[in-house]
């Protein structure tokens, strides 16, 4: 070919390519598939032997993935669901643009859900199972951003009113309204999965379907054919959580997981690979991860092109295109089509010469195609063996037109003006007239319309409604108070911390004849750490496939053992991926019925700190379990430093309105919580998680005060008075966690310098302030009646002498109680940034060491003049207290 002219050469490879392609085509009608791979994997080997390099790719050409031989007929009514879609389209639109016309701001979403309309509907009426089904649930993410779409259909099948839907992000309203996104915690009996802040969806769902098989494998549940969809947008995948776990559902072959990657090529500003393809860019990531990846591009219309297609040029041309130009396609007109897209060569303009430039804007898309979508989908709830993402081609804000389709501003567009509305209501065949167009009316058909037996009939042929939240599992019978008994004696005189008082709990509970198989520890591959190991052997790590490997430590006897039924989720490091798991264990009440109880421990620093969001996820969706915050403490956790010692997970735990926190010093305060805990939740049905932060600090554990119980549960009990009733000069100590201790050889100090102290500990500060509030806002209600009293003020109201209250934590835990107990407060605490350090060095530079404690207390007390000055200044001389000390909150 070297001596060719540019044109010869062009016209001989279009030549080559076609006897080459012909003879593929040929091999292939003889329909052995095998055959064909065989060929071309040797094709590529000889390649290889004469020194090509092809380039890696993980990529397949930008067309569909399913060819149009092996689809199958479309099995529904097109024309009807058309209308209903339709229908679903209009009402979703009205209900947003209403709300924004009566409550400028409000908000609301309308090009995310009339883009992804049909990947809905498909399912809808042929996929999505319900409550019913004799096959068992799906488990549905529904794209935050499309609920409006959600809301539509459910007001057509008649479970809304108008007036919910005029109710929209108007849940205070009379009647109630409907909540802006998929949130369980605002309607309990509608959502299941909170998705809006985007990420957490797409990866608690694979740890969702990895729970069911978990489930399933552990005889907790019937093995079923039940799928998790997972509905997304292209540019979520933006977030490092929306990809971050997607190893794991190929590795555990998670078949019965299912991604829809609505790629509507934009995000909320604009392209999402403005000069790149992100499907291609999904494509790669998802194959190399092991997925079965489906793209869903091109719609019906363009079967026949391609069919002509017979050099490819079509498909190269297809494939070059970028995404920021694809989009421009969308907003402008067929000439200007013709001459970008298929004028880029002579080959392609003869292929549409036929079509008219209106007949060529209206080439449709993959995802705006139900045959297309429903081959998808059907493919996908067959593949087995791995995961499936469908990558669907969609247009943002379809049907739109003016008011937003394609543009870059459409992801924020809310108001549509009249003219907008009549071709929106044109384009899809709105029944509404032109003088009523304008105000956007709800538009739902007679019961005995085709269109709403169509819907019923087909919904109850998939087991109901979707989605529907249910709340069936029994409670669970707790008998803890005999196998809790030891942890109220004490250790006497053994040392021991409270994480291997916990870890000893544990290994009862999951003993325990009603809870042991219920149960889920879940541990970020710490689990030595928190000298969990000996549950390794006990009750195996579960594992899908068992142990195919004789364990290195197999001649021990607490070797390391997996188990197909293993109990243990020892997740690797990923502290997203196990709350995750948490929550799925902690919600199973409601998706399974299986009232499952998840113990998720973790360095503390690592959980509200790091996975909050998911946590805050966790609480909307009215999770149940134990998050255990371990090698807590800003000074307890010795040699750590800066980036492990926390100070404030409790402080984040706060703005978790059904997270119970709790700091307890000692084994019987555990024991007290976690009893509490399990019978709150399993037994009382009470939808609230606890966070409790466990330390690896050893020390005697003391026996438990007699009707130390209660105080325990609400926050504060008095642990041990002074001895010394005759002196003039009183303080009340407050300690939490290890402090406690410290508090308690402060209460000896101070006795020497002829101080009474009472010692207190305070389990959870959390807790106290949140019923003072309780408290006084019941008293602004009833100003009239007799007032109440916080238990705080309970406690300390009447009290005598100063209080000092120190902690591991930040300042302001104790703070958030001084305005309930009448007295000044001095608190102590951990602010500033941890170091590595020995616990003594660590406390005396946070000044929350005893001798800290005992010199707050004196300071406390010469300034309220119960103590002599000269007494003050010999304690501070004998205990070493440095004025000058540099400040650990900005050292
Ligand atoms: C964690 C997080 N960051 C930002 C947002 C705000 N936000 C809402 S929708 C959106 C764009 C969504 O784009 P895409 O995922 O492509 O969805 P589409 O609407 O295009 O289907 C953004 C940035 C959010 N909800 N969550
Ligand atoms: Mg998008």
């Amino acid at each position: 070919m070297k001596n060719l002219a540019p044109t010869e050469a062009a016209a001989l490879e279009a030549v080559e390519t076609r006897e080459w392609l012909e003879s593929l085509d040929y091999v292939v009608q003889q329909g052995d598939k095998g055959r064909v791979i065989r060929l071309l994997d040797a094709l590529r080997t000889r390649a290889r032997q004469a020194g090509l390099r092809e380039p890696f790719t993980s990529q397949t050409p930008y067309i569909n993935t399913i060819p149009v031989q092996e689809q199958v007929p479309y099995p529904g009514d097109r024309d009807i669901e058309r209308r209903i879609k339709s229908l679903v389209r209009w009402n979703a639109a009205a209900m947003v643009v209403r709300a924004n016309r009566e409550s400028d701001g409000i908000g609301g979403h309308i090009s995310t859900f009339a883009s992804s309309a049909t990947l809905y509907e498909v399912g809808f009426n042929h996929f999505f199972r319900g409550k019913d089904s004799s096959t068992g649930a799906d488990i549905i993410y529904f794209q935050g951003h499309a609920s409006p779409g959600i809301y539509s259909r459910g007001f057509l099948e008649g479970r809304f009113s108008e007036e919910h839907l005029r109710n929209f992000r108007h849940e205070l309203r009379p009647g109630g309204g409907l909540s802006s996104y998929p949130h369980p915690w605002l309607m309990p009996d509608f959502w299941e999965f909170p998705t809006v802040s985007m990420g957490l969806g797409p990866l608690m769902s694979i740890y969702q379907a990895r729970y069911m098989k978990y489930l399933e494998n552990r005889g907790l549940k019937t093995p079923s054919d039940q799928k998790v969809w997972a509905f997304l947008g292209d540019g979520e995948t933006d977030e490092p959580e929306a990809l971050g776990a997607i190893t794991l559902a190929s590795r555990e072959k998670l078949d019965n997981l299912i991604f829809v990657v609505n790629c509507n090529l934009q995000r909320l500003d604009g392209p999402v690979r403005g000069n790149g393809q992100i499907v291609q860019e999904l494509e790669a990531v998802f194959r190399g991860a092991g997925w079965n990846v489906i793209k869903v591009l091109w719609g019906s219309d363009w079967d026949a092109l391609l069919a002509r297609d017979i050099d490819g040029a079509l498909v190269k041309r297809m494939g070059e295109v970028v995404d920021g130009e694809y989009q421009r396609y969308v907003v402008e007109d067929g000439a200007y089509l013709r001459k970008h897209f298929w004028g880029a060569d002579p080959r392609l303009l003869e292929m549409v010469h036929h079509l008219s430039d209106d007949e060529l804007t209206k080439l449709r898309v993959g995802g705006h195609d139900p045959l297309k979508v429903y081959n998808a989908y059907r493919s996908a709830v067959l593949h087995q063996g791995a995961p499936t993402v469908i990558l669907a081609r969609t247009i943002k804000g379809y049907g739109l037109g003016e008011a937003g389709e394609g543009k870059n501003v459409t992801h924020q567009q809310k108001k549509m003006n009249e003219t907008d509305l009549k071709h929106f209501r044109d384009r899809f065949g709105i029944p509404i007239s032109d003088d009523r167009v304008a105000d956007a009316p709800f538009y739902r058909p007679d019961e005995n319309s085709a269109e709403a037996k169509y819907m019923k009939t087909r919904r109850q042929a998939l087991g109901g409604f979707v989605p529907r939240r249910t709340t069936t599992a029994p409670p669970v019978p707790v008998a803890l108070d005999e196998a809790f008994e030891e942890f109220q004696h004490g250790t006497e005189g053994r040392k021991a911390s409270t994480t291997m008082v916990f870890v000893k709990m544990l290994s009862k509970l999951l003993k325990d004849k009603d809870l042991g198989n219920l149960v889920v520890p879940i541990v970020p591959d710490e689990a030595r750490t928190f000298g969990m190991d000996p549950l390794f052997r006990a009750v195996g790590i579960y594992s899908s496939i068992g142990q195919l490997y004789e364990p290195v430590d197999m001649d021990q006897l607490l070797y390391y053992k997996e188990a197909k039924n293993g109990q243990i989720l020892e997740e690797g490091i990923t502290e997203a991926g196990s709350i995750s798991s948490f929550v799925a264990a902690g919600t199973a009440y409601a998706t399974h019925g299986i009232n499952t109880i998840p113990f998720f421990i973790f360095y503390s620093m690592f959980g509200f700190q790091r996975v909050g969001d998911f946590i805050w996820a966790a609480a909307d969706a009215r999770c149940r379990g134990f998050l255990m915050g371990g090698t807590a403490g800003r000074t307890t956790l010795a040699g750590e430093g800066l980036q492990h010692q926390d100070g404030h997970s409790h402080v984040l735990a706060l703005g978790v309105p059904t997270c119970r926190a709790y700091d307890p010093a000692f084994a019987f305060e555990l024991a007290v919580i976690i009893q509490d805990g399990i019978k709150r939740m399993y037994a009382d049905g009470e939808q609230c998680f606890y966070y409790i932060t466990v330390m690896n600090e050893q020390y005697d554990m003391p026996a438990m005060p007699a009707g130390a119980a209660e105080g325990i549960v609400k926050g504060l009990y008095k642990f041990k008075s002074s001895g010394n009733s005759s002196a003039k000069a009183k303080a009340q100590l407050l300690g939490s966690g290890t402090i406690v201790n410290e508090a308690v050889k402060a209460q000896a100090i101070l006795e020497k310098y002829g101080v009474a102290a009472d010692v207190w500990s305070a389990t959870s500060y959390n807790e106290l302030y949140r019923d003072a509030h309780r408290v006084d806002r019941w008293n602004m209600l009833h100003p009239s009646a007799a007032q109440k009293v916080p238990y705080v003020t309970e406690c300390l109201g009447n009290a005598p002498g100063v209080v000092v209250a120190a902690s591991d934590y930040l300042k302001s835990q104790p703070d958030m109680i001084a305005r309930w107990i009448g007295k000044p407060m001095i608190t102590l605490g951990t602010d500033g940034f941890g170091r590595s350090e020995d616990r003594a060095s660590l406390r005396n530079f946070f000044e929350v060491d005893a001798k800290h404690i005992a010199a707050a207390t004196l300071a406390a007390l010469l300034r309220e003049k119960q103590i002599d000055g000269k007494v003050v200044a010999k304690a501070f001389n004998e205990l070493g207290i440095d004025g000058e000390k540099p400040d650990p909150a900005i050292s």
